[in-house]
């Protein structure tokens, strides 16, 4: 498998925690987002959305990555990324999609460069708008966490969908200073999880790309 991404992306990062939770190999390759390669011919014929990360699986490219979580998750189920019973999934994929569907997608690289070009945002207010939608979201996830009693992960005790979502969210935050202070739950889960080899590996800092 190949995977396109940038080391820095956040919805990579969840796709590189999957493959190593799951022990698959794969090839990077780093799409530079910041110097627009994002945006170029060559890499509109792979994603014409433009966006990384990409996953390459016997020559058909697979983008969005919570559809290549799930296609990761059918077909290589162990160890499962989701739990057996239904309303334990439903209620695990609500979690995960708090990041993915209501904080991930309003601060985007595109987002925050309409602010700033079209828009004329400051800067100062863009961060301000980074942080707004990240503290709602973990408002809402932290009160969830405490409702579960999740402790070491999201659910249960072993890592999930939930896990490998919130922990590249919270590098996010902590790169615009969200006070994470503020969030004891989700604090634990991110230090627990990155205890584990597979987090550890997938982190921004350790990809080729990495400056
Ligand atoms: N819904 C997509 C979002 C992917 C996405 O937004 N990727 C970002 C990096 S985290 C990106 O490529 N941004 C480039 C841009 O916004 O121009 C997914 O989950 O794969």
């Amino acid at each position: 498998m190949k995977l396109y991404g940038y080391y820095r992306s956040s919805a990579a990062y969840r796709v590189r925690i999957a493959l190593n939770l799951k022990g698959i190999e794969y090839e990077s390759i780093a799409v530079n987002l910041l110097a627009g390669e994002d945006q170029s011919g060559d890499y509109r014929a792979i994603n014409p959305q433009g966006l990384v990360p990409v996953l390459e699986v016997d020559g058909r490219r697979l983008a969005q990555s919570m559809a290549i979580l799930e296609y990761l998750e059918e077909t290589r189920p162990e160890p499962p990324l989701l739990p057996a019973d239904p309303l334990d999934r439903a209620e695990l994929r609500a979690l995960a999609n708090i990041v993915a569907c209501d904080i991930h997608p309003l601060n985007n690289l595109r987002v925050l460069n309409y602010l700033k070009v079209e828009l004329q945002v400051k800067d100062e207010q863009r961060n301000a708008w980074y942080r707004h939608w990240i503290e709602q979201g973990f408002d809402a996830l932290e009160t969830r966490l405490d409702a579960l009693g999740s402790r070491d992960y999201c659910f249960s005790d072993r890592p999930s969908l939930a896990d490998v979502l919130l922990v590249p969210q919270v590098y996010n935050a902590r790169r615009f200073r969200v006070d994470m202070s503020r969030y004891p739950r989700i604090e634990r889960i991110e230090q627990h999880s990155l205890s584990l080899d597979a987090f550890a590996r997938a982190v921004p800092e350790r990809q080729p790309d990495a400056p």
